[in-house]
């Protein structure tokens, strides 16, 4: 149990936001004037949380409450409301290391289990652009940063173990939210539990071909243990589409409270598999079919971009910053030929994270598909044999990803096998050995 000052939680509404607010000097100085200047917009959309933005005369702070139940099913799913403290504590200590990349935290109140926030507008959801097919090319160099930035610096490269050993205690608490990534990422996709959305009639050799598959089923196992069981560096937990807001010009990650001590490759993998989840929706989305095959060509080309700029600020980083942690001691490399062995180790780190990034992607597509929170990319094709069209050939290439990784042993060979699964259709057995 976390230390945490007296006082009753209360669920802020509109009308009690103000007020509240009102206590935060700090908050006070952002909004200017007094609760009766400032307007508050109910603006919650997410799975999980309230969030309120609140304009006053000199600027604008987005407030977030954590509830204590799941917002999107109601109170018949209670959630623990710690996670705020989770949220803030990986907002805190990625802080020196990503600056402007995520939202600035102007105050949290662990009474309220409220985390008040730097506005972002005129942002918009990436799910929303790449539904609406407005290309933000900026995002992939900045979230491959921000990942890069992330993994290094809580890493046993950067840090000595027991710098690293106090991230494990403190984010080994966000149990609730763990709880819900074990269920609906890792276990619930592969079996039939009430959490699952229905399968549409189209679907149904699909799911049960997923549901049946002991081989499938065996790999996810091997992935399960990695993320209970490899605390390579501080992670997200869930950098879909929906976490990253951005303008023409400026990219944020927000949403930290899926924190985690984890697989590197599992944010990376993540936010792969969202976009690759894009690339498969968008030719089933209305518009022009030529200008929707041209936006997923700008998709595909993201998908490299992003993992190109992962790859080289964490190489840069450990070549200028040194793994200056307790996994690599420098004395043991200082040599040319010391040297040049850590450049050989330095990339076989990065095929590991790339290798757990694979798996990463599909386990995410077929959560996405199978599992409760499914992805708007998907469901906003109306015509239910499409949506399942869409969905299959995102399906089979999760399949392959997970039951035959040695075919993709880089990003070209993940990217450019992703037209040959659009052709999978409805019938798994199609492309059972694809
Ligand atoms: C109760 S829905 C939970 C999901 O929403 C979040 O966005 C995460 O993806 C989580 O798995
Ligand atoms: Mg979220």
């Amino acid at each position: 149990m976390l230390d945490r000052p007296e006082g009753e939680y209360r669920i802020l509404t509109a009308a009690t936001v103000p007020t509240h607010l009102a206590e935060l000097a700090d908050v006070v100085a952002v909004l200017g004037g007094g609760p009766s200047d400032w307007r508050v917009r109910d603006v919650a959309d997410g799975n999980l949380n309230s969030v309120f933005l609140v304009d006053g005369p000199a600027g604008g702070v987005c407030v977030k409450q954590a509830l204590p139940y799941a917002r999107i099913h109601g109170e018949a799913w209670p959630l623990d409301i710690e996670r705020a403290t989770f949220e803030v504590g990986y907002a805190r200590r990625l802080d020196p290391f990503v600056g402007r990349l995520a939202p600035r935290i102007h105050a949290y109140d662990p009474v309220q289990y409220v985390i008040v926030m730097e506005t972002l507008e005129p942002h918009v959801v990436l799910r929303r652009s790449l539904i609406e097919g407005v290309h933000r090319p900026k995002v992939p160099d900045a979230v491959g940063d921000y990942v890069a930035r992330a993994a290094f610096h809580t890493s046993d490269l950067a840090n000595t173990f027991e710098r690293k050993a106090a991230d494990v205690a403190f984010f080994s608490g966000n149990l609730a939210l763990q709880r819900i990534s074990i269920d609906l990422v890792f276990t619930d996709p592969y079996t039939e539990v009430w959490r699952n959305k229905p399968v549409a009639p189209h679907l149904l050799a699909w799911a049960a071909a997923v549901r049946e598959d002991v081989e499938l089923k065996s790999a996810v196992a091997v992935e399960r243990l990695k993320y209970l069981n490899k605390p390579q560096s501080l992670i997200h937990g869930d950098l879909h589409s929906g976490s990253v807001m951005a303008t023409a010009d400026d990219t944020r990650v927000i949403d930290g409270e899926f924190a985690w001590m984890g697989p590197t490759g599992f944010d990376v993998g993540t936010f792969v598999a969202h976009y690759v989840m894009a690339w498969f929706a968008k030719p089933f989305h209305d518009g022009d079919p030529a200008g929707n095959a041209a936006f997923r060509d700008l998709i595909r080309d993201d998908v490299v971009r992003f993992w190109t700029a992962f790859r080289d600020r964490f190489s840069a980083l450990w070549d200028e910053v040194g793994p200056t942690g307790d996994a690599y001691p420098p004395g043991h490399f200082a040599d040319a030929a010391g040297r040049a062995r850590l450049a050989g180790l330095r990339e076989a780190y990065l095929a590991d994270v790339f290798r757990d990034a694979v798996a990463a992607v599909a386990l995410k597509i077929v959560r996405r598909v199978l599992g409760y929170a499914q992805v708007a990319d998907f469901l906003v094709i109306a015509d239910p044999e499409r949506q399942a069209l869409a969905k299959a050939g995102a399906l089979a290439f999760a399949r392959s990803l997970l039951l035959r990784p040695e075919r993709y042993p880089d990003l070209a060979a993940l990217v450019n096998a992703l037209p040959v699964f659009e052709r999978a259709g409805l019938d798994p057995l199609r492309s059972r050995n694809w």
